[in-house]
């Protein structure tokens, strides 16, 4: 049987990146983005594209029955930030349309699910650093509440009705492709642009204020390495931990000036700095590590390198 793919978000900063490459691993045509706009001329131009707003059962069934889909991925979320201003439509986007892919798998309509959750779920109660798989979750934004109750619809789906559905709980992911909106780490892709552009940056979160991030490299690798893994070895059906580096504003700004010398930080915290002071600095993920292999590849010096090499 032929895999064909549907990624939902395709035109945000995973889903492009993602689009791009599940088409160089399965060919363009087995790989239909979609999105509620069009996004930029590179992925437009790079297979076939659907406008698709995800909470909308019938259109979303209607695609999946057209292109004769089995697999979804399901990348369209209101972030942190945005979410924090529009509550309401933040939980309607991230919740229905996950009851709407789940139910294509509850119904046996497609075969395979991702659904990314985040370090978002964990709240002020929760130990900060090396923060464990299992740990108190009280998340205090919309959007952590949304994937909170996310995960646990996740696990329920396959529990109960053995929807093949898998999930990582991404860090704050840094770019160069397309840029990230409306998040609340989003200050560790805009520094690199604003470096380039003004030699200066003023971060909305405070200097020492560590959080876990990822190179957009090893976010898609995981995703990849998770949906290949064999069934029998994803062994947590609500997120997994997922990490690869941890720094402070301070820290990338240092490793900036390591090659830009004249680059020059300050500080002006506003809410987003109340969000980020309840997420963990720090994140065990041992259990991907044992239970799938998983292994990151870039630090933060390796990170601003290839940040800096491309966006120049
Ligand atoms: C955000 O900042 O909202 C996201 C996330 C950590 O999930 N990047």
């Amino acid at each position: 049987m032929q895999n064909y793919i549907l990624i939902i978000g395709a035109c945000g900063q995973i889903g492009t990146e993602l689009t791009y490459a599940l088409r160089e691993k399965y060919g363009a045509d087995q790989v239909i983005a979609s999105d509620i706009r069009e996004g930029n001329k590179d992925l437009m131009e790079s297979g076939p594209f659907e406008i698709l707003d995800a909470t909308d059962y019938d259109a979303l069934e209607e695609v999946v029955a057209y292109y004769e889909i089995n697999e979804v991925y399901l990348m369209a979320a209101m972030l942190s930030a945005t979410a924090e201003k529009f509550p309401e439509r933040a939980w309607s986007l991230n919740m229905n349309s996950l009851f709407n892919v789940l139910n294509l798998g509850k119904e046996k309509k497609i075969t395979k699910i991702f659904w990314p959750s985040s370090i978002a779920v964990f709240g002020a109660n929760t130990p900060k650093n090396n923060t464990p798989q299992s740990a108190i979750m009280e998340p205090s934004t919309v959007y952590g509440i949304s994937k909170q109750s996310g995960e646990r619809w996740c696990e329920y789906n396959h529990r109960k009705y053995g929807v093949d559905v898998r999930s990582l709980r991404y860090p704050g992911l840094i770019s160069w492709k397309t840029m990230p909106g409306g998040g609340t780490t989003d200050y560790a892709v805009e520094i690199y642009h604003k470096a380039l552009s003004d030699g200066r940056y003023t971060c909305f979160l405070k200097e020492d204020t560590a959080l876990p991030m990822m190179f957009m490299d090893d976010a898609i690798r995981a995703t990849m390495e998770l949906m290949d893994s064999e069934g029998k070895n994803i062994k947590i059906r609500s997120s997994y931990n997922l990490s690869a580096m941890s720094f402070t504003p301070a820290e990338i700004a240092n490793s900036i000036r390591k090659r830009l010398p004249e680059f020059q930080m300050t500080c002006q915290p506003d809410f987003r700095q109340n969000i980020a002071d309840t997420w963990p600095s720090s994140i065990d993920d041992s259990k991907a590590k044992s239970d799938w292999g998983w292994k990151a590849e870039f630090d933060l010096d390796a990170t601003t390198e290839t940040m800096l090499k491309n966006l120049k």
